[in-house]
């Protein structure tokens, strides 16, 4: 009977008013939860659970972000001033939610409205699934820039794909450890934070042929082949503490007509849905390799796809303005994130000689003014390359620029050094071979404007072994450094609200004003001192570590104790990672608690050591890696001898979430890459900026921390840049046993053979990449590795010098703010200024 039904959440009074429309004195956003509920969602709030409220309150925030963004792109229209945009093939978003609640500054309002209705906000914001678009650390680097920009009120929008299917989701096999991939169909549910944009559409082709129109202009006509249609879906940017609202486009691939009518009407059904298969097919999945590439055509499909459907979206914006076309760089800036996106660079020739009619050379110094390209990495594996018989299938007429833009840029290089044959040989944008190659990295350094790594040791070995010729023929200035940065809304705010809580009164600053302006952080060293605060800052910490291990205890099933040292390396598994110098250690660690008496076990720092990260589906030896973690976690975690001084867990399906859960609870956290190797890092930079400390190596961001926060505030260790190659050279030439060289690492090794993780040799392979080759140098670190994760357990020991050096870190992390990165790109390269929204 009606009037008995209960109402199984909340205050029965609030939902009823709302229900009626009574307009009364319910907060509007209880009212937009309740109609959303109503209306969009078509649910009575009697069975309405977690997951709806999730639904309902998204749809509301986003009323909000909608008219923001609305006026913002009419006043990025309107004012007209010269834009600057982000391709990137993977943006790393994460949850959207939270983080539009924090920028929109309307937290609190929503979390007292739910609680009204029944829901409690931090139940309801975990039923949002990740968006991951994206590897690791590019792509999230991509999505923090975003957050920057619109904060910063810079007229930038990102261009990417809207794929079907994100980053897979890693599950462990419960037999024998091992990573199993499963898909992840994120758009299952409906996604609230994109408009589809139906109208906006352009059409991509592929294939067919070009024919030169043979006047010496340059220009040609490409027909026929395959048309795919582009479909636009816009995602909300929400600036914090700021009405401007910046856009993230992803296209989706649609086949031109549902089917090929012509192969439909012949009788050809299976053909004609074929081709609208293999249209669809180009947006369906993020390839999940990274440092890795493979030639394959999908993937240079979507690369095209992508580029020239955002170059066309420019450019038709550009028309509005009617400018003149020799004006295109001045009103454009285009970011090229890695070289995924560098056929932008031939795609725009194509537009300004094809259709245009514009001069070559003038079109060529367009170019050269509009694009900026971003390097991410030194691995040769992971520098792409096309092959020409493809290239020349799939894109004809790009294939035919490519080698007129390559012939002129030779021809200018022999000018400069006349008869040096090999020279032009190392630059050619063409690598002979058995086929020739297209080395996409030239094409964007001579495509582009500036160049530049993430960290300055990286910064410097692009210019020193990657592009060494280059450097010589444009010049130093042409090659730059912008360090990585990190949102500190979502990597400190969002992640951990009690840190933040006692940074502002401490501070004694509002957050809206350190959160903007991170060197405020500096204010925190004169509280180094005091015991109070010191007291509380341990609080925070140790708080986190119970958040996470009820997290543990409920997906795994063990139980963690908070007490012990939570020691954290979370990315994506590879070998330069040097994960396995990481489980190696551990291993000995094991073996020497197992070797003490139990009184000498006592006087261990306890520890608890967690690993999370996906190997690429292909990688033999980043799985086998995983597959040692997993079984070694379930050999130590059951030894009644040792399990009270060390536990070891994998946390599986690492994702951005699981990050925002891990990076607050760590006391330390390894960065541990074979010097030179690792780029940046940005990890790294969330890690510290919590108030944990870095073990790592002298790599990447890593040495740029240690400047900002002290070098007795780092824990380093291992051999340094310039001691590699020549210790590689060794390895190959002069190979000495590991038992010479550390005999504890050869310990350990024994100890992995021995069978006690698993039988069979199943390992062996995992261990001869460090007996055998030893291209990362395991064999030369792990003795200085073992001595740094000692000077760790000592300093932890004294734990009021621990807290300490903890809020120094913290304090010294303004550096590594995304909104300086975000600056330094805005003012240095793309030329681009601030432009707030303004309420008329
Ligand atoms: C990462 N690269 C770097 N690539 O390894 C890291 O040091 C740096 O901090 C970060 O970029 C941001 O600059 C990276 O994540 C990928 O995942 C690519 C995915 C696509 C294929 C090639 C690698």
């Amino acid at each position: 009977d009606r009037g008995k039904e209960k109402w199984p959440r909340g205050d029965e009074k609030t939902w009823k008013d709302a229900m009626r429309g009574v307009h009364s004195e319910l907060p509007e956003v209880t009212k937009s939860i309740v109609n959303h509920v109503q209306t969009s969602l078509a649910r009575a709030p009697y069975n309405l659970d977690d997951l709806g409220a999730y639904q309902a309150a998204a749809l509301s925030v986003r009323d909000n972000l909608i008219v923001n963004w609305n006026s913002t792109q009419l006043h990025y229209t309107r004012k007209a001033p010269k834009r600057a945009y982000y391709l990137s093939l993977e943006f790393l978003m994460g949850r959207t939610l939270s983080n539009a609640l924090l920028n929109l500054g309307l937290q609190p309002t929503y979390s007292t409205s739910l609680s009204n209705l029944g829901f409690a906000l931090e139940d309801v914001l975990v039923q949002e699934r990740d968006a991951a678009l994206g590897n690791g650390g590019l792509g999230r680097l991509a999505a923090c820039y975003l957050d920057s920009s619109a904060t910063q009120e810079l007229p930038l929008w990102g261009y990417g794909l809207r794929y079907k299917y994100g980053i897979f989701q890693q599950l462990i096999n419960e037999h024998d450890g091992s990573q199993l991939e499963a898909p992840d169909p994120w758009l299952e549910h409906q996604n609230p934070w994109e408009l589809p944009r139906l109208d906006v559409t352009y059409e991509i082709r592929f294939y067919g042929s070009a024919d030169r129109w043979g006047d010496g202009s340059g220009r040609a006509v490409w027909s026929g082949g395959q048309e795919v249609l582009a479909v636009a879906y816009d995602v909300m940017i929400p600036g914090y503490g700021t009405k401007n609202t910046n856009n993230l486009r992803l296209w989706e691939s649609k086949p031109k007509r549902g089917f090929d009518l012509q192969s439909f009407n012949a009788g050809d059904y299976e053909r004609a849905v074929e081709t609208s298969n293999s249209a669809a097919a180009i947006t369906s999945v993020l390839y999940p390799n990274d440092h890795t590439v493979f030639g394959k055509e999908l993937r240079l499909k979507q690369q095209y796809f992508w580029t020239a459907a955002s170059l066309a979206d420019m450019m038709r914006r550009f028309k509005n303005l009617e400018k003149p076309i020799s004006e295109f760089a001045e009103y454009n800036a285009i970011q090229l994130n890695d070289t995924h996106p560098t056929m932008a660079i031939v795609e725009l020739m194509r537009i300004l000689v094809d259709e245009e009619e514009v001069p070559w050379d003038q079109a060529w110094t367009i170019v050269t003014n509009t694009f900026f390209f971003t390097n991410h990495t030194v691995l040769p594996e992971a520098l792409e390359k096309w092959p020409v018989p493809l290239m020349t299938h799939l894109l004809p007429r790009h294939m035919q620029l490519i080698f007129d833009i390559n012939m002129l840029f030779l021809q200018s290089v022999e000018k400069q050094f006349p008869g040096d044959r090999e020279r032009l040989a190392r630059m050619s944008l063409i690598e002979e071979g058995f086929p020739q190659s297209i080395r996409m990295a030239n094409l964007a350094v001579i495509g582009s404007k500036k160049v530049n790594g993430v960290a300055e040791l990286h910064s410097d070995l692009v210019k020193r072994n990657l592009f060494p010729d280059f450097v010589e023929f444009y010049g130093q200035s042409k090659f730059a450094n912008v360090t990585n940065g990190i949102t500190p809304r979502r990597w400190l705010d969002q992640c951990n609200p009690a840190l933040s809580e006692l940074i502002t009164t401490t501070l004694n600053l509002p957050r809206e004003v350190w959160l903007k302006d991170l060197f405020k952080l500096e204010g925190l060293l004169k509280h180094v001192d005091d015991a109070k605060f010191q007291q509380r800052w341990a609080a925070v910490k140790r708080q986190n570590k119970e958040r996470l291990s009820n997290f543990v205890e409920k997906t795994l099933g063990i139980t963690v104790d908070a007490d012990a040292m939570f020691d954290v390396q979370v990315k994506r598994l590879h070998e330069y990672k040097r994960q396995t110098l990481n489980i190696l250690g551990v291993i000995h660690r094991y073996t020497t608690l197992k070797s003490m008496t139990p009184a000498e076990r006592k006087k261990v720092v306890k520890k608890a050591v967690f690993f999370a990260g996906k190997a690429a589906p292909g990688y033999y030896i980043a799985k086998l890696t995983i597959r040692l973690i997993v079984n070694v976690a379930r050999v130590i975690n059951e030894d009644p001898d040792t399990k009270d001084y060390l536990t070891l867990f994998f946390l599986p399906d690492y994702s951005v979430s699981l990050a925002e859960l891990l990076i607050p609870a760590s006391d330390i956290s390894q960065h541990i890459s074979t010097a030179g190797t690792e780029a940046s890092g940005t990890s790294n930079m969330k890690f510290c900026l919590n108030g944990g400390l870095l073990v790592g190596t002298v790599d990447g961001a890593n040495i740029e921390i240690a400047e900002e926060v002290g070098e007795d505030n780092v824990f380093f260790f291992g051999h340094l840049t310039p001691d590699v190659e020549p210790l590689r050279y060794q390895h190959t030439y002069h190979p000495i046993p590991v038992e010479e060289k550390s005999p504890a690492l050869a310990a350990v090794l024994n100890t992995v053979s021995s069978g006690i993780f698993g039988a069979d040799g199943i390992y062996e392979p995992l261990l001869n990449t460090v007996r055998q080759g030893d291209f990362y140098i395991l064999t030369d670190d792990f003795d200085s590795y073992i001595k740094a994760l000692e000077m760790v357990d000592e300093a932890y020991a004294d734990r009021t010098e621990w807290i300490k050096k903890s809020i120094r870190t913290s304090a010294k992390m303004g550096k590594f703010s995304s909104d300086r990165a975000i600056q330094d790109y805005a003012q240095e390269y793309w030329n681009i200024e601030s432009t707030k929204l303004v309420e008329e």
